[in-house]
């Protein structure tokens, strides 16, 4: 069928021309960069986002506009696929050419996609859009809506929301709403529900105490879990901290204390031991932490959330008496001491894939149940369809499976979900009678740290066998070899980060001294071998 795309152009042309002439490109979660920049990418990727469900037959694509973790002027973009996981690979590159074709070009490129894919332009496109708390969401929400109407699809505008939320109504409408209603009042009532019957009316058991403080990030975490706890009728008691007063992720946030390795500010903690529960900027990540009786700050991140679900979840599977295979999925980002455990006490088979939750997330899907975290706390649990079907039949006879079948109503399947995550731990350490020291002393950390370097082209480096050797440039994986040797139990990668413009360094070792030492050495090595701009990094 002949297209006519002439709206398209006229609309870039007037309303969203492409003003940054660097190349840009689809990274670790989508695009992301300075927001005044963004105009254009956002009415692309509405137009990217109609063509795709155009292809896939009118089923629902998602469009979540966030910068999650990045700092306040810092927007972003993350498209979602109907089953809920991120845009498949093979259209990011399509994402990737999109966004950096000149405004003239874009309605060629356009009608090139539309032939070279076979997409039937007549037919109905759906697209859900979303955004996050920043001040220019709304402006950038607006320009992904355009996008859609330019090639005369429907967009359906869901306000600020979280990008689990997003990812929530997208694999409810594509399921004829058999994973919950596409609405946020369906996406509360879904967890709550399942939440609250798992955890029955004693709501303090052994170690466990009812009571968590929660740090929102200024974000829009911050706003939903207060949305929980108003139909929640005191079954968690929490108070809610950072909800949008200050700067997002400004020394607040899941990505600040887990780099950081200390408390958040803005929470008022007179009481060691509190347990304190971190998300980022748009809730998809979350660590907990506290500070114990010395002083001491405890962190316990996505190694442990995932080696505390894994374990948990394998005990109600026996109990079940069903024949299902659980696997751990992790990335080099893993503490060595968190794998060691998976591998010799919980003897679970676990995996390693280089850093984004799309590589989990597949990855997680070949077991029956696939337990995948990041250590920066972004994952959650898939089950097979398989083994869903066998614990529906089971929980008509058995307590435990019937037990099984509320915790995965609890988990948001889809993708990394902050809010669910935290209501699955709090079950978890409510059932073991669990509190934060329990849970932490289950094996201990290597002391390890993470650096970013500032490079000319973070793109120089290249990586190999998930990301953990570095490939380019020549001789930076032979100096890093050479450091890491000189230190006990030391492990190091470098790689170039998907969503800010640096190069993540990661370094472990038996000591605190030595991890530090052998994180700054290996930022030197970096900084001399690829470009580095400024100062040389140096222990502070
Ligand atoms: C995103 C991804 C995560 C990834 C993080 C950092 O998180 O979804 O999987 O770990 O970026 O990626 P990188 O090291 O490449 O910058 P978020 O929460 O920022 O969307």
């Amino acid at each position: 069928m002949a297209v006519n795309l002439r709206a398209l152009y006229a609309f870039a042309r007037e309303m969203y021309p492409k003003k940054n002439p660097n190349p840009i490109q689809y990274g670790t979660a989508g695009f992301r960069g300075d927001a005044k920049y963004l105009d254009s990418v956002m009415y692309r990727m509405g137009v990217l986002a109609c063509l795709r469900s155009r292809f896939l037959d009118g089923k629902v694509i998602g469009v979540m506009i966030t910068a999650s973790h990045n700092p306040e002027p810092d927007n972003g973009v993350k498209l979602i696929d109907p089953q809920g996981e991120m845009l498949v690979g093979s259209w990011e590159e399509i994402a990737t050419k999109l966004v950096n074709v000149s405004d003239k070009e874009l309605e060629a490129t356009v009608a090139g996609i539309i032939e070279d894919l076979g997409i039937d332009i007549g037919k109905k496109s759906n697209v859900y859009v979303g955004m996050d708390n920043r001040y220019h969401s709304p402006q950038l929400l607006k320009a992904v809506c355009d996008g859609v109407l330019s090639l005369k699809g429907n967009v359906k505008e869901f306000g600020i929301v979280t990008t689990p939320m997003m990812h929530f109504y997208v694999v409810a409408q594509n399921t004829s709403k058999a994973y919950g209603l596409p609405t946020e009042e369906g996406y509360y009532t879904k967890l709550i529900t399942a939440f609250e019957k798992i955890r029955g009316t004693k709501l303090e058991k052994g170690n466990y105490k009812n009571k968590i403080v929660f740090d929102g990030a200024n974000g829009v975490g911050a706003r939903k879990m207060l949305q929980f706890l108003k139909r929640m009728n005191g079954s968690l008691n929490c108070e809610v901290f950072n909800k949008g007063e200050g700067k997002i992720n400004h020394e607040c946030g899941a990505d600040f204390v887990k780099v950081q390795q200390k408390p958040s500010s803005g929470l008022p903690i007179t009481e060691p031991n509190t347990r304190c529960v971190s998300v980022d900027g748009d809730a998809d990540r979350v660590v907990y932490f506290f500070t114990d009786e010395n002083g001491q700050f405890n962190l316990l991140d996505g190694d442990r959330i995932a080696t505390l679900i894994a374990d948990y979840l394998m005990d109600l599977v026996r109990k079940c008496g069903l024949d299902l295979n659980l696997g751990i999925v992790q990335t080099a980002y893993a503490n060595g001491a968190s794998t060691d455990y998976i591998v010799q006490k919980l003897k679970v088979p676990v995996a390693c894939v280089p850093t984004g939750v799309k590589h989990l997330h597949h990855k997680a899907q070949e077991y029956d149940i696939g337990v995948y975290f990041e250590a920066n706390g972004h994952g959650t649990i898939v089950f097979s369809a398989k083994a869903k079907e066998m614990i529906r039949k089971s929980a008509e006879t058995n307590e435990s499976s019937a037990t099984l079948l509320n915790v995965i109503d609890v988990i948001n399947e889809t993708v990394g979900d902050a809010i669910s995550d935290m209501l699955l731990i709090e079950t978890i350490l409510h059932s073991k009678g669990w509190d934060v020291k329990d849970w932490l002393n289950t094996y201990v950390d290597l002391p390890n740290l993470l650096l970013k370097v500032k490079v000319q082209d973070r793109n120089c480096i290249t990586t190999t066998n998930a990301e953990r050797t570095c490939v380019t440039p020549n001789g930076l994986q032979e100096g890093l070899d050479k450091i890491v040797a000189n230190y006990q139990r030391g492990r190091s990668f470098v790689r170039p980060s998907g969503t800010e413009d640096v190069v993540r360094v990661y370094a472990e070792a038996a000591s605190r001294e030595d991890a530090e030492l052998l994180a700054y050495e290996v930022a030197a090595l970096v900084h001399k071998l690829a470009g580095g701009v400024g100062e040389v990094p140096t222990l502070p």
